[in-house]
C-alpha cells in the first residue's frame, strides 16, 4: 500500500520574534526561536506531521506567505506578534487560507496592556493559546494533528 502523505503545517512568527532569547525572558521565555522550532520539529515527527517555519518582521511578507500556503499546507500555527493587534491584512489572508488556523501567544495578552487584548486574528482562528510560553506552539500542533486525522477518517 502506498504511504499516506503527511499533512503539512506552516508555523509562522511575526515581528521581533527572531529576537527571542535575547531580551524580556520574563515575558517570552529564554529559548531562541530556533530552539523552539527544533522542539516543534521533533514533536511534528512524533505526530506524523510535516512542518515548515516562516518568520518575518514585515507584514507584506507574512501576507505573501499565507497566500502561498493556500492548497500547500493543511493548517497554520501563527504568532502574529504585534500585528495581532493591528493587521486586517493578515486576518483577511488567513480567512482566505481556508484550513484551520491556531493563534499562539507566548505571553498572556489578556493580563498585559489593554490594547493587547484586542486581536484581529482570533475571529477567524479555530483556537487561541496565550500565556503558555513555547508550550502554546506544542498544544497548537497537537490540536491540528488531532483535527486533521479526524477529518481524514
Ligand atoms: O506574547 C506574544 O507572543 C506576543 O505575540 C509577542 C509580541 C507582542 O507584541 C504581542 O502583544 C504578544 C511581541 C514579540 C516581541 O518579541 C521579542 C522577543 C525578544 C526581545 C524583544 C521582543
Amino acid at each position: 500500500m502506498p504511504k499516506a502523505k503527511k499533512p503539512k503545517i506552516l508555523v509562522m512568527n511575526g515581528p521581533n520574534l527572531n529576537m527571542l532569547g535575547t531580551r524580556e525572558p520574563h515575558l517570552y521565555g529564554s529559548d531562541t526561536l530556533e530552539a523552539i522550532n527544533s522542539q516543534i520539529r521533533a514533536l511534528a515527527v512524533e505526530l506524523g506531521l510535516g512542518v515548515e517555519f516562516f518568520q518575518s518582521n514585515s507584514q507584506g511578507a507574512l501576507v505573501d506567505k499565507i497566500q502561498q500556503a493556500h492548497g500547500a499546507f493543511a493548517g497554520i500555527v501563527i504568532n502574529p506578534a504585534a500585528y495581532t493587534h493591528t493587521s486586517v491584512a493578515i486576518r483577511d489572508a488567513l480567512a482566505f487560507f481556508g484550513g484551520p488556523v491556531v493563534e499562539v501567544h507566548l505571553s498572556n495578552i489578556h493580563r498585559r496592556e489593554d490594547f493587547r487584548s484586542i486581536s484581529y486574528v482570533s475571529g477567524i482562528a479555530a483556537g487561541v493559546v496565550a500565556g503558555l510560553g513555547k508550550h502554546g506552539y506544542f498544544a497548537a500542533l497537537r490540536f491540528l494533528a488531532a483535527t486533521l486525522s479526524q477529518n481524514k477518517a
